[in-house]
């Protein structure tokens, strides 16, 4: 798989650096093209190529890396940031009078993901949804749709008879008149051939979307630029969608995609099921294409303020499942001068801290506003209390709550809090892959970079 090799590619371009604080011109050449190498050999097309090594090159000639952070760090950061930045941000289509039109090759997901897109719009927006099927060619992928939405009220329009896929098209906008959007499935091909160029063209043309979707596998790897590159000649791609993500791909190909298009990736499918969709977050699909050290990245992506010692001294008590009230006010602390969760989440594997990474805006602009609040709480509470939260007693709380100015029911959320992060820190510490990776982590310069992918 070609993506797994990005990682790999990477760290063994960059390897050299760890330790260094300096490099002469020729290192850097080698540097450069070795990383060509590698972003190449892991679908990344000539121009993105280029233009990534070109940047990371500036930049490391014009940026000194932070006092105490080496220069493989440093360049594995601005690399994250460069890859975020060539993604773009991402966009959702509008769920009001709107026409969702799928394309892709054969097998890539476009039934399965319609049916996804139908059930997100309906849950997500309660908007009124019909899904039309007009793929002709698939046999029974009219019912195969009607199956993966036979738990939902969304509407199916489709003729299993008819073999005029513009004509379904055309009676089923008829049918869906009323809905607030509407998607369209259509058939897919090994190639794209001549027939489904034409059949497309006309549905496109009929259709007239607001939005065409690519629906591209995670598996593809190389040919996602040129297969994105054709369908966006047909039909003017608005936005893309990575399937299957689930799997072992990570789907470094739809960056080739992006780029052919112009388009950005607005969701990603994660199972087989109905609900396996989720919104696409530039941040965490770049951790996962690097599969790079995600505590590595949070500790070095505090600012100079941020005493490492205690960064480590945390991370490792929280290892091995000792975990006061304390340290969690550290921690919490610790993640204010990091600055926005949001930033120090996109760096942590989406098991550790129970999946926070996966919390959607709100739920993290909410976590922000407790950290706030608990951090009141726990300046009127002893060191003691702060070491043992369980000895808080309903009279200690009533006083604790008056002393911060909260509810009681907020002293004792946070004691709830800390309880389940502890258990969660327990977990993790159970967890081999995590605490092997910490291990390495902790084993500091001797370490083989190679091995540093989670
Ligand atoms: N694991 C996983 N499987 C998926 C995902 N999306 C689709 N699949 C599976 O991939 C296979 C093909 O999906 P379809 O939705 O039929 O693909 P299609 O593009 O409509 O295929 P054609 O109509 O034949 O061109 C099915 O077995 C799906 O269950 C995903 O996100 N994860
Ligand atoms: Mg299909």
């Amino acid at each position: 798989m070609a993506l797994e090799r990005l990682s790999r590619g990477i760290f063994s371009s960059l390897g050299f650096l760890k330790s260094r604080r300096k490099i002469n011109e020729q290192e850097m050449k080698d540097m450069i093209r070795s990383l060509r190498r590698a972003l190449q050999e892991a679908d990344f097309n000539v121009r993105q190529t280029k233009e990534i090594t070109e940047r990371l090159e500036t930049r490391m000639r014009e940026e000194e890396p932070r006092p105490g952070i080496n220069l493989q760090t440093h360049a594995l950061n601005i690399l994250y940031t460069e890859l975020v930045r060539l993604l773009g941000p991402s966009r959702e289509p509008l769920p009001r009078q709107t026409t969702l039109l799928m394309v892709g090759l054969y097998g890539q997901g476009k039934t399965t993901t319609t049916a996804k897109l139908a059930e997100w719009f309906r849950r997500k927006h309660g908007v009124n949804v019909g899904v039309i099927e007009a793929d002709v060619h698939r046999p029974g992928a009219y019912s195969q749709l009607n199956q993966l939405l036979e738990n939902s009220s969304v509407e199916v329009y489709g003729e299993p008879e008819n073999t005029n896929a513009v004509e379904i098209v055309r009676n089923g906008l008829d049918a869906h008149a009323s809905a607030d959007l509407v998607i369209i499935d259509t058939a897919g091909r090994h190639q794209l051939d001549e027939e489904l160029v034409s059949e497309l063209e006309n549905i496109s043309r009929l259709a007239n979307a607001s939005e065409r979707i690519l629906v591209i596998d995670a598996q593809v790897g190389q040919a996602a630029g040129p297969v994105a590159a054709s369908f966006h000649n047909l039909a003017e791609i608005t936005g893309i969608i990575v399937t299957k993500l689930d799997g072992t791909a990570r789907g470094g190909g739809a960056l080739s995609a992006v780029a052919a298009t112009g388009s950005p990736i607005m969701y990603i499918g994660v199972g087989e099921k109905v609900t396996d969709l989720e919104r696409f977050e530039g941040d965490r699909f770049i951790s996962r294409l690097l599969g790079m050290g995600d505590i590595q990245g949070l500790i070095d992506l505090a600012p100079e303020d941020l005493d490492e010692e205690e960064a480590m001294r945390l991370t490792q008590r929280m290892m091995t499942g000792r975990f006061t009230l304390n340290d969690m006010y550290k921690q919490m602390e610790m993640m204010s001068k990091v600055g926005t969760i949001d930033k120090l989440l996109s760096f942590l594997p989406s098991g550790m801290l129970g999946g926070m990474g996966a919390m959607s805006k709100s739920q993290k602009q909410e976590m922000q506003k407790n950290l706030d609040k608990y951090r009141v709480i726990m300046d009127s509470m002893t060191s003691n209390e702060k070491n043992d939260p369980l000895q808080l007693k309903a009279e200690r709380i009533r006083r604790v709550a008056r002393g911060s100015g909260v509810r009681e029911k907020d002293v004792r959320e946070l004691i709830a809090q800390w309880n389940r992060s502890k258990k969660m820190m327990k977990g993790i510490s159970g967890n081999r892959r995590m605490n092997k990776q910490f291990k390495k982590l902790m084993r500091d310069d001797s370490g083989d970079l190679n091995e540093f992918t989670m």
